[in-house]
């Protein structure tokens, strides 16, 4: 009714009048609906060519084909447990070796949580998980904060898991952290075997961000730092 007149509203046709008085008394109808915290991104260079689409409320579930059969186990622990929706559909050139590959959807995933995010307003901001699987346990913490950059201290035993170099978890991490914009903290803190520690890893990577891309409603449209801008 913003904007009419009383003179326009006696004007309209009788169901119109009873729609409009109806939707006005309707508390659900008073808020705009909130606009979904999705993004899609493609990304195509000479190395990799990358497809995602990334829902920030989502119920975890994924769907991911990198060509790297290791990474794409971690991908869907980091989305079960962050309970995003996350659907990457990656080529690249794994002949050469996986690093282009897991770097490039690091790269992509991170603008979709930036893009997803938006301008920010309502959220928790910082989340952390202590996770632990069997005899690994390590720690993710996440600030939304703007600044994007990694802090990694995960010691894993043996460099190679089945055919998946461990050194590249670290280089996903930092260009998941530098284009989301989010200052990221993963550090191991027992564990015996590589798998369960990058298990571990990926999937407390996930609860943080869960809890730190959540909306409180208590300041939904409040941005949630004392400087006025993240
Ligand atoms: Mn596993």
């Amino acid at each position: 009714m913003k904007g009419s007149t009383i003179k326009d509203f006696e004007n309209l046709p009788d169901q119109v009048r009873e729609e409009v008085v109806d939707a006005a008394e309707s508390p659900a109808s008073r808020t705009a609906p909130e606009s979904p915290r999705t993004a899609e991104v493609v990304r195509t260079t000479k190395e990799t060519d990358i497809k995602l689409a990334l829902n920030l409320d989502g119920t975890g579930q994924a769907k991911v084909a990198t060509g790297v059969p290791f990474f794409d186990h971690m991908l869907e622990a980091f989305t079960r447990h962050g309970l995003f929706d996350l659907d990457v559909q990656a080529t690249g050139d794994i002949d050469v070796d996986a690093h282009h590959t897991v770097e490039d959807v690091g790269i992509v995933l991170g603008q979709a949580f930036a893009q997803a995010l938006s301008d920010k307003r309502g959220i928790v901001r910082f989340g952390n998980s202590f996770l632990a699987m069997d005899e690994a346990l390590v720690l993710a913490a996440v600030d939304i904060s703007g600044r994007g950059q990694l802090h990694y201290a995960v010691d894993l035993p043996i460099e190679m898991v089945g055919s998946f170099d461990t050194t590249l978890a670290k280089e996903f991490f930092i260009a998941l952290a530098a284009n989301a914009g989010v200052t990221l903290h993963i550090r191991s803190f027992s564990g015996e075997n590589s798998h369960h520690i990058l298990e571990a890893a990926f999937k407390a990577a996930g609860r943080a961000l869960c809890d730190a891309t959540r909306v409180n409603p208590r300041i939904a449209e409040e941005l949630p730092t004392t400087k006025g801008a993240l």
